[in-house]
């Protein structure tokens, strides 16, 4: 018997080189693996940066996707593949060529020093949250109790976030 698949969210981020290239190649790379399916794609979104703002704007995007992987075992998947693409470890919140964060996996809540589950910030960033509402805007968070359509209506972060193209 195959077991289940779980159902997570990424978000998938670059503001460093070819930006569009970049979150090209790492959705090919997540595509490879036989244990991930893409099951959906937000548009992808041109964003003010956040937390740090003396950088360039980013790309971002959300995708959902089905795993067979556990958590740890999908981080250090993502991990990989950022290193593969030479991503360069500096300042936090500085510029990277490829961030790949897990946003949610299933209703899970997992707090350990490696990971943190749903992702901490999400609920302050409006560049996650656009992208998250417009393919699942009644998926609800486990520990804030509100489903994203309404984390977004509740966001104090007012950074621009624009329609960069519809499609990947
Ligand atoms: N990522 C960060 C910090 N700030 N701002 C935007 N607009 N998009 C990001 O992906 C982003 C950010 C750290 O991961
Ligand atoms: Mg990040
Ligand atoms: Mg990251």
């Amino acid at each position: 018997m195959r077991s289940a698949l779980a159902s997570a969210y990424l978000s998938l981020g670059s503001n460093l080189g070819n930006r569009l290239q970049n979150i090209k190649d790492a959705i090919q790379k997540i595509e490879k693996s036989q244990k991930i399916l893409i099951k959906e794609v937000s548009s992808l979104y041109e964003t003010q940066p956040v937390g740090y703002e003396n950088q360039s704007w980013f790309l971002n995007l959300v995708i959902k996707i089905e795993t067979s992987l556990d958590p740890f075992a999908l981080l250090k998947y993502l991990l990989a593949i950022e290193d593969q693409m030479g991503r360069k470890r500096g300042k936090k919140w500085g510029p990277r060529n490829i961030d790949l964060d897990i946003l949610f996996y299933e209703n899970q809540v997992l707090n350990s020093d490696q990971l943190i589950i749903p992702h901490p910030q999400m609920d302050k960033r409006r560049f996650v949250l656009v992208g998250l509402a417009q393919i699942a805007p009644q998926l609800l968070h486990p520990v804030l109790k509100k489903n994203v359509g309404e984390l977004l209506e509740g966001c104090e972060d007012n950074s621009i976030v624009r329609v960069y193209s519809e499609k990947i």
